[in-house]
């Protein structure tokens, strides 16, 4: 169940089903070893979502900015591997829409709770932008925002729920996005919360 959100942009409804429980599992153990934190934006304001990562590189943000690091500062160690089966299912989703060599060195973990979000933006602090981006969805569901290459672009509103992946490519790479504030709700499995995997080629 492949829908077309935009040029090169592809929501696969449902592509984590069977997987859920095991993809819940690894991150258990990524989260033991660098838990959520928030992180403060460049300009001093605390994000809502919390977030960790997984792989070689992990993406930040403090007062100096937005970059990614091969440290956790909160550990001071490298990023917990990334777990295979998030790396094969997101190979695999970006494989299943034309991208035959997604090789993802950063796994970006956000948690989102009731009331979280996350404002308009581009994903840009990459360093190849002919590679794909692929998210996966837990939990709670979310509104999530879909522009254009400018910050007034129009936008377009689209359901992400529990097992969904989208793949970002091409010419929707560098569009402006965001997830608007997560409503009210309990997910069977992941309680009051939202969690999103975000799988990038950094380097
Ligand atoms: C989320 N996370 O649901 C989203 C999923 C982030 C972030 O936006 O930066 O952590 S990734 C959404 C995305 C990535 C790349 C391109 C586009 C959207 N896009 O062109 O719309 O927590
Ligand atoms: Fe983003």
């Amino acid at each position: 169940n492949t829908l077309l959100m935009a040029e090169d942009a592809w929501l696969l409804k449902g592509y984590l089903l069977g997987n859920g429980q095991e993809l819940l599992a690894a991150l258990e153990q990524v989260i033991q070893q660098s838990p959520f934190r928030h992180m403060l934006t460049p300009g001093g304001y605390s994000m809502s979502a919390s977030m960790t990562n997984c792989g070689s590189w992990g993406w930040v943000s403090d007062l100096n900015g937005y970059r990614y690091q091969m440290d956790d500062p909160i550990t001071q160690s490298p990023w917990p591997k990334m777990p295979a089966i998030f790396f094969e299912l997101a190979q695999q989703a970006a494989n299943s829409v034309g991208f035959e060599h997604f090789s993802p060195d950063a796994c970006l973990v956000n948690r989102y709770g009731v009331g979280a979000k996350l404002s308009l933006h581009q994903d840009k602090d990459e360093t190849d932008f002919s590679q794909p981006i692929v998210s996966f969805s837990l939990g709670l569901p979310a509104m999530f925002e879909f522009g254009g290459l400018t910050r007034d672009a129009p936008k377009k509103v689209f359901l992400l729920e529990h097992g969904d992946v989208v793949v970002w490519g091409g010419k929707s790479r560098l569009n402006y996005h965001g997830i608007r504030s997560i409503k009210a709700g309990s997910h069977p499995v992941l309680g009051e919360c939202r969690i999103n995997l975000t799988f990038r080629r950094s380097q």
